[in-house]
């Protein structure tokens, strides 16, 4: 266990002690200084979670000093935490190389027969024999209809023929995550039925990116994806108006990124520069086993965004090139 001084020069913090120690150092403070507020952190998904150990010391605190405010250090870290510094994107982009190049380890060696688990394998190897010693979260390899299903992470199915295969998956570096979303074809090339809609959600993946800037919520990014994709599937004849487009479209299209792959944010914030946020529209057409997710991870910049996953390649051209100049590996 690190000594309260190494802790100290680490973290930068001067005043560092033990947890044993944390009653009665409240209990000084509290009796020979002035306290009118104190913060807890009180992050708390929904009303009827059980109380973590946040909540469950806040409570016995608030019992003690009956005349203390209490309030919640969550606002005030996401606000330290959307916005990020140069050396945390650096970390951002460096976690982004090795997931890159797990994928095109993956995309070398990905062939029908396979199953998922070893997709997950061939990708999670490379990441650890670059140096990143966890993934951002569990990794999701989801082919066919598999890829339909949200946080599908049981990886256990094989991959047929003719089928996609969805990748969500990240890596951490020093601490920060990478959150990348690819999919591909199993043998190596898109039917045109897939390709069709692989490029719808390309396209609202590129009108994200082109509308990200400072000053909008992430709220009104995901309103540019759902009016592509709406409009798409139109077009198509797969949904009336572009409003139903939720029957194959279910989740938000960003989120903050950082320390986690969902960093902590506040909605109703509006985007800044240093705010790094994924861009993952998707389709999901359980009837004909077509799961579909493209994600990028942007950085807000002063007046646009830079993508900064754009050599993790998402073309259907170039990912059917790249597969097929390894098929005989694969074969
Ligand atoms: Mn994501």
């Amino acid at each position: 266990m690190p000594t309260a001084e190494e802790v100290r020069l680490v973290s930068g913090i001067d005043d560092v002690r033990y947890t044993d120690s944390l009653d009665s150092t409240v209990g000084s403070f509290m009796g020979y200084f002035r306290v009118e507020q104190a913060y807890f952190d009180l992050y708390r998904c929904r009303k009827d979670d059980l109380p973590d150990y946040n909540s469950v010391m806040a409570e016995r605190f608030s019992r003690a000093y009956p005349h203390v405010i209490l309030k919640d250090l969550r606002t005030a870290c996401a606000t330290l935490r959307e916005q990020k510094e140069a050396q945390e994107v650096e970390n951002i982009r460096k976690a982004l190389d090795i997931t890159r190049l797990g994928l095109e380890y993956v995309m070398k060696n990905l062939r029908p027969g396979m199953m998922e688990y070893q997709v997950q394998a061939d990708f999670e190897y490379t990441c650890r024999r670059l140096g990143a010693k966890r993934q951002a979260f569990p990794t999701i390899a989801g082919s066919g209809s598999n890829g339909c299903m949200m946080h599908y992470d049981t990886n256990h199915c094989e991959v047929k023929d003719g089928s996609l295969i969805l990748l969500d998956l990240g890596v951490k570096y020093e601490n920060y995550c990478s959150d990348i979303t690819r999919t591909y074809p199993a043998n190596g090339k898109f039917s045109p039925r897939q390709r069709k809609i692989y490029e719808l959600v390309l396209r609202a993946n590129e009108a994200v990116a082109s509308a990200a800037r400072p000053g909008i919520t992430i709220n009104d990014l995901n309103d540019v994806a759902c009016r592509v994709l709406g409009e798409g599937l139109v077009d198509m004849g797969m949904i009336p108006e572009a409003s139903e487009i939720s029957k194959y479209y279910m989740h938000s299209v960003s989120h903050s990124i950082g320390i986690d792959a969902h960093d902590i944010f506040l909605a109703d914030d509006v985007l800044k520069p240093g705010w790094v946020i994924s861009n993952e529209p998707g389709l999901y057409i359980d009837e004909e086993a077509i799961g579909i997710r493209i994600e990028d991870d942007l950085l807000i910049t002063e007046d646009g965004c830079e993508v900064l996953s754009k050599s993790i390649i998402k073309d259907p051209d170039e990912i059917e090139a790249f597969m097929s100049s390894f098929s005989c590996v694969r074969s």
